[in-house]
């Protein structure tokens, strides 16, 4: 089928077309509405006339950039990695992903679960909602994705398919590479330039060369680092959340990069959260539950890491008898502090570009009053660079922590 971009009247028409999606609505007359918040796509809600619980959400990418508009191109095959990623990572972990029904790649969409109790995770965490069960989650989510799709856990030849089907998500990839490596630390149009002029923060920012050194390393890895598939955009707008559950939305940016770049995307925001709790709410209770928060998810992520390659005497990686057990276990304690270090340089990188660079965080760039908003930004970067410049001497996660908490 040819390309066209739907709104809400050709929403039905082409959805009546697609079998599974009719038998899903057991063929009742169906009402579709726009819900996009985000920066990139459409997004449809569908619902049955007759039974309104009767849901599933349709999400059809165009060749621009949806939050700039038709003058900034965007290459709409970037819907075809994301429902490639949405499968895979359906068949690693389905309990955190939502369920595709029907996706066109053709037509650049597709149709998946609708996720009625759930909110986006970042509007909750505003709100300062403690979600009890997310630590469990989300560290088995990046555990399970992460090893299960590197080389740690694939065969060779199997880890180098799965490179070529994400191999063409130039664009998005090159999205980050500018975005969140360059342009953000650098006079740039697409940056919140109004605030940018005759900041002296920004000015600083942008003549920290040794910040920006080490950018370059961060870079670097994450164009070069073929570690795992990755979301490749794990910000708490990525995640739908309630009292028990956790789902990923959203995964258009997949690609093959390094183990730290999705770990440190929900670290940043996380500790965006924190800031704005800090500065706004001054929540203390809560921001010691971020705290907690922060560390548990690093643990448990390193430890069910771990654990799932006790499991994996052989893969692309480890031929077996090649080396005593003492010797692996060594091995393995060194690759999960890599990955924190990776994870925290990530983190730095993610905070910082979301100050002056185009699309802010609601934690930051949404603060009305102009004073605590340029002190939440002075935090997000002091936090930021010192994520960066010492991202390769932590040795523990308790280091992160600590971090965290002394800066202000
Ligand atoms: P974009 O790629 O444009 O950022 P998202 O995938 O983040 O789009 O979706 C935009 C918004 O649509 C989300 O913030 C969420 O509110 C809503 N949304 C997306 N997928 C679902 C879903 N499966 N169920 C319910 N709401 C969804
Ligand atoms: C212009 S696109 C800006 C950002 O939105 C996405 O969520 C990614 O984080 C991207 O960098
Ligand atoms: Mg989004």
């Amino acid at each position: 089928m040819e390309y066209k971009q739907l709104n809400t009247h050709s929403a039905i028409e082409y959805l009546k077309q697609i079998k599974e999606i009719m038998k899903f609505f057991n063929n009742d007359d169906i009402n579709v509405e726009e819900i996009g918040d985000g920066n990139l796509n459409f997004v449809y809600i569908i619902k049955s006339k007759n039974d309104k619980a009767k849901a599933l959400v349709l999400k059809q990418a165009v060749p621009y950039l949806r939050c700039v508009g038709e003058e900034f191109p965007l290459s709409r095959e970037r819907m075809t990695y994301e429902i490639r990623a949405l499968k895979k990572f359906y068949k690693i972990f389905p309990s955190f992903v939502p369920k595709v029904y029907h996706a066109s790649e053709d037509m650049s969409l597709v149709v998946m679960e609708f996720l009625d109790n759930h909110i986006i995770m970042r509007k909750g965490l505003i709100e300062a909602k403690q979600y009890k069960n997310f630590a469990e989650h989300i560290s088995t989510y990046m555990a399970a994705t992460l090893f299960y799709t590197s080389s740690l856990a694939l065969k060779s030849s199997d880890k180098r398919k799965l490179i070529d089907e994400f191999n063409g998500n130039t664009e998005l990839c090159k999205l980050t590479e500018d975005l969140v490596f360059s342009f953000a630390f650098m006079q740039h149009e697409t940056n919140d330039n109004e605030n940018v002029l005759d900041n002296e923060n920004a000015i600083k920012l942008f003549n920290d060369m040794d910040f920006k050194k080490n950018v370059l390393e961060l870079k670097y890895k994450f164009m070069n680092q073929s570690d795992a598939l990755l979301h490749g955009d794990l910000h708490t707008g990525s995640i739908m959340i309630n009292e028990n559950e956790t789902y990923i939305i959203d995964p258009e940016f997949a690609f093959i990069g390094p183990f730290g770049f999705d770990i440190g995307a929900l670290l940043a925001n996380l500790v965006n959260n924190y800031i704005y709790h800090t500065i706004v709410t001054k929540d203390e209770i809560y921001k010691s539950w971020l705290l907690e928060l922060i560390r548990n998810i690093l643990e448990k992520f390193s430890k069910k890491f771990l654990n799932f390659w006790v499991e994996y005497k052989e893969s692309a990686l480890f031929v077996k008898s090649y080396a005593d057990e003492e010797t692996l276990n060594e091995y393995k304690k060194d690759f999960i502090l890599n990955i924190l270090r990776d994870s925290l340089g990530f983190a730095g990188c993610k905070m910082a570009r979301r100050v002056y660079g185009v699309a802010g965080v609601e934690e930051i760039r949404g603060i009305k009053n102009h004073i605590l908003r340029k002190e939440a930004e002075v935090m997000a970067l002091s936090i930021a660079r010192e994520f960066v410049m010492k991202y390769k001497t932590i040795n523990n996660i308790n280091n992160i922590v600590e971090m965290i908490k002394n800066v202000r």
